[in-house]
Formats: C-alpha cells, sequence, structure tokens
C-alpha cells in the first residue's frame, strides 16, 4: 500500500502527494530523539502539502516565520529575544482606571499577559480551548515583542528532551548573558508540599530567586496562586511584588519531559481527547495504577519549578513562552501527523476537568484573552499556517 501510494506519485508528479506517518521505531531511537525528529520532519512535510492544497492568499508556507529550538539561536538571537522580554516589561501598562480596580496588580505591560492568564485560568486548562487559546495567547505575546519592542525574529521553543537528565546544567539556564537567567538560589529541601494539588513533590536543585543573568533582577507582581510549597495571596490579582524563583528539577524532567514521554504522547493517542487528556495528566485520561506522571505540559512547568510551576500565574516566568511554544510545536506535529482526522479536532467543556459540569464547546464559539485581545473565533486557531497565524517549527 505505500509503495502503492509512493509510486502513485512518481507517476503523476501533479498529484497530492500522500500524508507520511511511521509508527514504529527502535526504542534507542525513541529515547534519544531521533524517533521525535522523524516525526517532526514528516509532520513538516505532511503540512507543507496541507498548506499547498490550502493555498489561502494570506499565508505562504514559503514565507511563513520559523521557530527554532533555543539552542539553534546564535548567542546574539538568545541575547536579542530575552531583551525584548524585558523592554516589554520595562513598558507601562494602559489598562483603565476602571481595570485596575480589579486588576490592582497589573503594573507593566507584560502583566496585562500574567492577569489575563490567571483570571481565564478556570477556563483554558484541563478543557477544549486549552490547547488553541495558548497557541493564541504566545502568538499575541510573540506579535507584541515584534511590534512594541522591535524584536526582528521569532519565539524560539524549548525541546524538553535535551535537558531531561540534568536541567540544572542546561544552557538556558548556566546564567551568563545569553542564557534564560540561572536557576534560583538552592534551597536546602527534599520534599515540597503542594497544597492545590494535595501532592508531596520531589524538591529541585533552587527554590529561592534567580541570582545571575538576564532575570536576576525582575519584579513578579502577581502570585503566588498555587504554587508548589508557598502560601497563596488573599486576591488572586492583588499586587504583591517578588523575586523570580526557580526550582530546577532532574526528577520531575527524567520522568516527565524526556524523549520518550513527548515521543510516546504522540506516537499513542489518535484522538484528541487522549493527546490532551494524558498531555494534561487529566485523571479522566490517567490510569490510577500507572507510575504518577505530570504529563509534558505540567513536567515542563515543575522542570523549572518556583513561578512557573504556579500554574495561574506562570507567565510571569519568561520560560513561560518557550515552554508552551514546545508545547504548541508537540500538538503541531500530532496535528501534522495526520492533517485530514485531526487538524480541526477538538473535545471537551469549558470548564477545568469539567468542573463545574459546563457545555461542550464548539469551533464556532468566541474565546476570551482579556486585555491581550479581541475575542477571537476557536476555528481560526486549529492551523499555524491559516487563520490569524504564519509560521511553522523547524
Ligand atoms: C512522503 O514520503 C515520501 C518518501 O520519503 C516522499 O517522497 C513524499 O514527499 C512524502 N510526502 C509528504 C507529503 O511529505
Ligand atoms: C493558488 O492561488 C493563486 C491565487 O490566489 C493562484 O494564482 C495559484 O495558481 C494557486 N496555486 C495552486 C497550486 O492552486
Ligand atoms: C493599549 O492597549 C490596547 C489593547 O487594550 C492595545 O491595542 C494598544 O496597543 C495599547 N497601547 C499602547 C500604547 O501600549
Ligand atoms: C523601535 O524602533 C523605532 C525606530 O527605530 C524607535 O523609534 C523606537 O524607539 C524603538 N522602540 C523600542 C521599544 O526600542
Ligand atoms: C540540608 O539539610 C539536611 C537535613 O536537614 C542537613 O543535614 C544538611 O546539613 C543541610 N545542608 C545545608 C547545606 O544546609
Ligand atoms: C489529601 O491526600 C491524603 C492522602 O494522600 C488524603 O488522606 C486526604 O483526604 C486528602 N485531602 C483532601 C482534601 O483531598
Ligand atoms: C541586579 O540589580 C542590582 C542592584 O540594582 C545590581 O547591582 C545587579 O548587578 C543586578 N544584577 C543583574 C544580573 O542584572
Ligand atoms: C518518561 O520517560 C522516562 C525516561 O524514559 C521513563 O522512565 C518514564 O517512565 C516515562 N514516564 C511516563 C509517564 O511514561
Ligand atoms: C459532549 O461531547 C461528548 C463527547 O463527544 C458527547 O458524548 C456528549 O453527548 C456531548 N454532550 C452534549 C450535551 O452535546
Ligand atoms: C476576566 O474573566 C471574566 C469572566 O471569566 C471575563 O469576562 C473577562 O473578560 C476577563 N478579563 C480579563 C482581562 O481577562
Ligand atoms: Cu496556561
Amino acid at each position: 500500500m505505500i509503495r502503492w501510494l509512493i509510486l502513485a506519485c512518481l507517476a503523476w508528479p501533479g498529484a497530492l502527494a500522500a500524508y507520511n506517518q511511521s509508527t514504529e521505531f527502535p526504542q534507542a531511537d525513541i529515547d534519544s530523539g531521533a524517533a521525535l525528529k522523524t516525526l517532526a520532519d514528516q509532520a513538516l512535510g505532511n503540512i507543507k502539502q496541507e498548506s499547498r492544497n490550502l493555498n489561502t492568499s494570506t499565508c505562504r508556507f514559503e514565507t511563513a516565520q520559523v521557530r527554532r529550538e533555543w539552542r539553534d539561536l546564535s548567542l546574539d538571537s538568545r541575547k536579542e529575544f530575552t531583551d525584548a522580554v524585558q523592554c516589554l516589561q520595562n513598558r507601562p501598562t494602559n489598562i483603565s482606571a476602571e481595570a485596575k480596580k480589579t486588576f490592582p496588580g497589573v503594573q507593566t505591560r507584560y502583566d496585562e499577559f500574567v492577569a489575563t492568564h490567571i483570571n481565564l485560568t478556570e477556563y483554558i486548562h484541563v478543557n477544549a480551548d486549552f490547547l488553541a487559546w495558548h497557541r493564541y495567547f504566545i502568538y499575541t505575546f510573540e506579535k507584541a515583542l515584534r511590534e512594541e519592542c522591535n524584536y526582528s525574529s521569532t519565539l524560539p521553543y524549548w525541546e524538553w528532551g535535551y535537558d531531561a537528565e540534568k536541567p540544572q546544567d542546561s544552557v538556558l539556564f548556566n546564567g551568563d548573558a545569553y542564557s534564560m537567567g540561572s536557576n534560583g538560589e538552592a534551597w536546602n529541601r527534599t520534599t515540597i508540599f503542594w497544597a492545590s494539588q494535595n501532592m508531596t513533590i520531589p524538591a529541585g536543585t533552587g527554590g529561592g530567586c534567580v541570582s545571575a543573568g538576564p532575570f536576576a533582577n525582575l519584579t513578579v507582581n502577581m502570585g503566588p496562586i498555587n504554587a508548589p510549597g508557598e502560601q497563596p495571596v488573599d486576591y488572586k490579582l492583588e499586587y504583591n511584588p517578588r523575586c523570580l524563583q526557580r526550582d530546577v528539577n532532574p526528577t520531575v524532567s527524567g520522568t516527565s519531559v524526556a524523549f520518550r514521554n513527548s515521543t510516546e504522547l504522540i506516537l499513542s493517542y489518535e484522538t484528541i481527547d487522549w493527546f490532551q487528556g494524558v498531555m494534561q495528566a487529566d485523571k479522566r485520561f490517567t490510569d490510577p495504577d500507572a507510575p504518577r506522571s505530570f504529563g509534558v505540559h505540567g513536567g515542563g512547568h515543575l522542570t523549572v519549578g518556583g513561578v512557573l510551576a504556579d500554574i495561574d500565574t506562570s507567565p510571569a516566568e519568561p520560560m513561560f513562552w518557550i515552554h508552551h511554544a514546545q508545547i504548541d510545536r508537540i500538538w503541531t506535529i500530532w496535528q501534522g501527523l495526520d492533517p485530514a482526522k485531526r487538524r480541526n479536532a477538538i473535545w471537551g467543556t469549558h470548564t477545568r476537568a469539567d468542573m463545574p459540569p459546563s457545555a461542550n464547546m464548539t469551533l464556532d464559539e468566541m474565546l476570551d484573552f482579556g486585555f491581550i485581545s479581541t475575542p477571537r473565533e476557536f476555528a481560526t486557531l486549529m492551523n499555524p499556517l491559516a487563520g490569524p497565524f504564519c509560521y511553522y517549527y523547524e
């Protein structure tokens, strides 16, 4: 069958090429990242083909923007990114005096993103629009960097697999001028109680404030809300200036965001309910007898720990954008391996894990983006090469 399809393409060069998807890999290739690379390449080939078939007037694959892995950026490009993030953090907010009453924590333009995410947290996680909402959320951030801070490039992504074994030794956290800032200062903890999850988790290698590199002096203006080991603020949008804490955690990364974990996520699930459910460790899709997993989504948040582990407040941590670019990339690869079936696949309701119970979402609904954008139709956010978007991952 496969051979027939390839022959068919050779015989009629103008005919549509069949979409490709490998499903079997040696374990060694899954663990090394070679399988994920193959899947990413196949998905990209399919996406390119799909985009040609779609032939929209607004986005051509050939001229689309390309998002790259952090390590594929030159040192100067890495610094251009962190400079642009700092620029947005230093720009004033222009929310109204009226809005300021409900959102007193918003001090900067950057905080508008943080407050929007805090405010909508219960309606954008473990529900139907989690992936699409975050795709557009990080896109508007990338756009703000370009339009308001003269950033000339695209959002980088963080391939967790490279760092899963020893994230504390990653070039991302070495604390030099070309990093994302250092780990937090070492706190001597072995476990941390995570009250909102009623769960004790293994501690990481830091815990305190980021001490070196670009975000050493960053002031986080809101939270903590659901952070492991922290007492939550009384009102979740209140002004509570504090340092950026990190607790880079090899125990979590080794078991939740290794190449094996992201690759198996992509290979194991045919339908969006399971794919997004396992990605977020949604209890409705978790085998209670299996070893505990945070999913690659929670796993990335907890690998950095500190502010990034506080799901509500997490966009206050600059790692949020490149972690979520990788989440978006993993979804893009999964969609791209079978675009005919997966491009517009959604499942779920409006509320987190359907608590309280709410109606199923539909693609014609408008999604709320708070301070950062007028509402967008769900259906327009399903393809990175269509709707408002025009990018792919390399
Ligand atoms: C599928 O793989 C074949 C063989 O490698 C290749 O010729 C073809 O272009 C691929 N199709 C797409 C859509 O990428
Ligand atoms: C794509 O659309 C343009 C007009 O928008 C048309 O000129 C071109 O021939 C189309 N290409 C294909 C491959 O259909
Ligand atoms: C003020 O906020 C609006 C959105 O609420 C945005 O479109 C506009 O660019 C902002 N203006 C400035 C100067 O930041
Ligand atoms: C962006 O570039 C323009 C034109 O060079 C300049 O006027 C503006 O101040 C720059 N903005 C920032 C935030 O650096
Ligand atoms: C860390 O805590 C352990 C157990 O409480 C203690 O034995 C050890 O001396 C502490 N190390 C440092 C560097 O504080
Ligand atoms: C928290 O978990 C413990 C055991 O792990 C359980 O006994 C307790 O009832 C739980 N508390 C809540 C509020 O769910
Ligand atoms: C942080 O701020 C302090 C005081 O303003 C300054 O001495 C220090 O160099 C800054 N550190 C970094 C990494 O920017
Ligand atoms: C994630 O991958 C690691 C390393 O291969 C493995 O030990 C772990 O069991 C995986 N976790 C899950 C939930 O499959
Ligand atoms: C919501 O979606 C589920 C799963 O697709 C379906 O079983 C259920 O009937 C739907 N509920 C309503 C009220 O349409
Ligand atoms: C805050 O949430 C409410 C209700 O969930 C919503 O109507 C409003 O648009 C949100 N505002 C912002 C700034 O996110
Ligand atoms: Cu989020």
